[in-house]
C-alpha cells in the first residue's frame, strides 16, 4: 500500500518541472577574488542561476541551462575556477523533492495539528492560516495587518507584536522580513519561528517587554506560491505590467527594486532576467509594503533583517559599491555577535557565517537591495541574512527539510543577540 502511494506521488511529481529537463547544477569553488569576480561575469554571459553564492574557499552552487553546458565548462576551466557536478539531472532531483514534501504534507494533515510545522517547507496558505490563528489566539499582543494585495491578488500579511499596542514610542522596533526571493524556502520559516518564540513559546521575555516587533514572513506570496506550483527556481514577483515583454516574462527582482542607486549595478534591463529591477524604484507592491513599514516606524526601528538564502552570510551596506557606511563599526560588531551566537548551537557540519560588507563578501555589486535602502533612510542596523544551505541526504534542495528546525532555532539565537545589541545602541543614542 505504502509503495503504491509513493508511486502515485511520483507520477504526479513527474508531470512537473518539465522546464528543468537537461539542466545541471555545479559546485564552484573560487580560490581568488579574481575568480570570484569572474563568476559574476559568467553569471551574465551564461545566464547562470546562482542558488548559493560561493565565497573565497567556500563552494557555491549554480544552475546551468542545457544550451550553455559546454561553453560554461570551457569558460570556468579557462578561468581556472575549481568546479564539480552537483546534480546531473535537476528535474529528477526536483521530482524527488516534491514526493517527499507531499508525503510529509499528507502525514501532517492526518495529525490535524494547529502548530506551524518545521519538518517541511509550507505552502503560502499554511503560513497565512498560521498568522491569522496566532493573531486570533493572542489578541492582546498580536495584530494581523494586511496592507495590500499582490499583483495576483494575494494578501500580503504581517504581524505586529507588542505588549503596549505599539503605543510606547520609547521602545525600539525590530523588523524582520522573509520570502522576497520566492525560491529561498528556508527564509519564511525563520520569520514564523520568531513569531512562535515571541508569542507561543516565550523564553526571552525581555524581548517582548522591551521591544515592538514587525514580522513579515513572505513579502512575495505570488512568487512563493509559483515555486510550489510551477517553477521551483522562480525568484521574482509575478507582475506583468512593467515592460512590453512582461506578459511573456513576468516579475521583478524585489531585491533590485528599492530606491537605492536603483538599476545601476547588478541588474539586467531584460524583464526575462532574474535580476530585472522593474520599470522604476518601488514599482512592485511587495517592496512598497516593506517601504511603508520602514517609513512608518523609522524613528524607532533599531534593527532590520531581511532573510535570504543560501550561503551562511550576514551582509551589510553598502552593497552597490563595497564602500562602508559611517555606522560600519556597529554593523560589523553586531553582525559578528549574531554570527558568534549562531555558531554556538549550529551543527558541526554547517558552514560558519561570514560577516561583512555585501559586495566584499559576495564578490558582486547589486543596487536596489532592501538592506541598503533601509540603512540609507535611517535604520542604523540593517542586514541581509543569507541562511545556510547544506547539501547531502536529500536530493534537489540545498537545505534538506530535516534541517529546517535546526536552522530556525539557530537563526532565532542570532536574532535574540541582534535585538539586544540593537536595543542597547538605540537607548544609548537616545540618551545622548
Ligand atoms: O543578490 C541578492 O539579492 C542577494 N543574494 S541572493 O542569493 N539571496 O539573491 C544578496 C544581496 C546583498 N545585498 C546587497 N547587494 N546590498
Ligand atoms: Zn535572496
Amino acid at each position: 500500500m505504502k509503495v503504491l502511494a509513493l508511486l502515485c506521488l511520483a507520477t504526479v511529481a513527474l508531470a512537473k518541472h518539465e522546464q528543468y529537463i537537461g539542466w545541471k547544477s555545479y559546485y564552484l569553488g573560487p580560490t581568488t577574488f579574481e575568480q570570484l569576480q569572474a563568476i559574476g561575469r559568467l553569471h551574465d554571459e551564461f545566464d547562470l542561476d546562482i542558488l548559493s553564492h560561493p565565497i573565497l574557499e567556500r563552494e557555491g552552487i549554480t544552475l546551468v541551462k542545457p544550451e550553455h553546458h559546454v561553453a560554461f565548462i570551457k569558460a570556468i576551466e579557462d578561468e581556472g575556477i575549481p568546479y564539480r557536478i552537483h546534480r546531473d539531472d535537476v528535474k529528477a532531483a526536483l521530482d524527488y523533492d516534491d514526493m517527499v514534501i507531499e508525503k510529509r504534507r499528507s502525514e501532517r494533515a492526518a495529525r490535524n495539528s494547529r502548530e506551524m510545522p518545521y519538518d517541511s517547507y509550507q505552502r503560502i496558505a499554511v503560513i497565512d492560516e498560521y498568522l491569522q490563528d496566532v493573531a486570533s489566539r493572542y489578541p492582546d499582543i498580536v495584530t494581523l495587518v494586511t496592507p495590500a494585495n499582490t499583483f495576483n491578488g494575494h494578501p500580503i500579511q504581517y504581524l505586529k507584536i507588542s505588549t503596549t499596542n505599539f503605543e510606547d514610542e520609547s521602545k525600539p522596533v525590530i523588523f524582520i522580513d522573509g520570502g522576497i526571493h520566492a525560491r529561498e524556502w528556508i527564509s519564511p520559516p525563520t520569520v514564523t519561528y520568531a513569531i512562535r518564540k515571541l508569542v507561543e513559546d516565550v523564553t526571552e521575555s525581555d524581548l517582548l517587554d522591551k521591544f515592538d516587533w514587525i514580522l513579515l514572513p513572505v513579502v512575495n506570496p505570488d512568487g512563493y506560491e509559483h515555486t510550489f506550483t510551477s517553477f521551483r527556481f522562480w525568484r521574482k514577483t509575478r507582475s506583468t505590467d512593467q515592460h512590453q515583454l512582461s506578459p511573456a516574462c513576468p516579475g521583478v527582482d524585489g531585491n533590485r527594486n528599492y530606491d537605492f542607486f536603483w538599476n545601476t549595478v547588478g541588474t539586467n534591463p531584460s524583464p526575462c532576467s532574474d535580476t530585472y529591477a522593474g520599470s522604476r524604484a518601488f514599482s512592485e507592491i511587495e517592496t512598497r509594503v516593506v517601504r511603508d513599514i520602514v517609513n512608518e516606524n523609522l524613528h524607532r526601528i533599531a534593527l532590520y533583517l531581511t532573510m535570504h538564502s543560501y550561503g551562511s552570510m550576514i551582509l551589510y551596506p553598502w552593497g552597490h559599491d563595497g564602500t562602508l557606511s559611517p555606522n560600519a563599526f556597529a554593523l560589523h560588531v553586531v553582525g559578528i555577535a549574531m554570527a558568534d551566537k549562531i555558531h554556538e548551537s549550529q551543527l558541526p557540519n554547517f558552514p560558519s557565517y561570514a560577516v561583512g560588507n555585501s559586495l566584499l563578501v559576495i564578490g558582486y555589486g547589486a543596487a536596489g537591495a532592501a538592506e541598503d535602502w533601509a540603512h540609507l533612510v535611517g535604520v542604523p542596523l540593517s542586514y541581509t541574512y543569507e541562511l545556510p544551505g547544506l547539501d547531502g541526504g536529500f536530493n534537489g534542495f540545498h537545505l534538506d527539510p530535516i534541517y529546517i528546525e535546526q536552522v530556525v532555532k539557530d537563526t532565532w539565537e542570532g536574532i535574540v543577540v541582534g535585538a539586544r545589541e540593537a536595543g542597547e545602541l538605540f537607548l544609548r543614542k537616545k540618551s545622548l
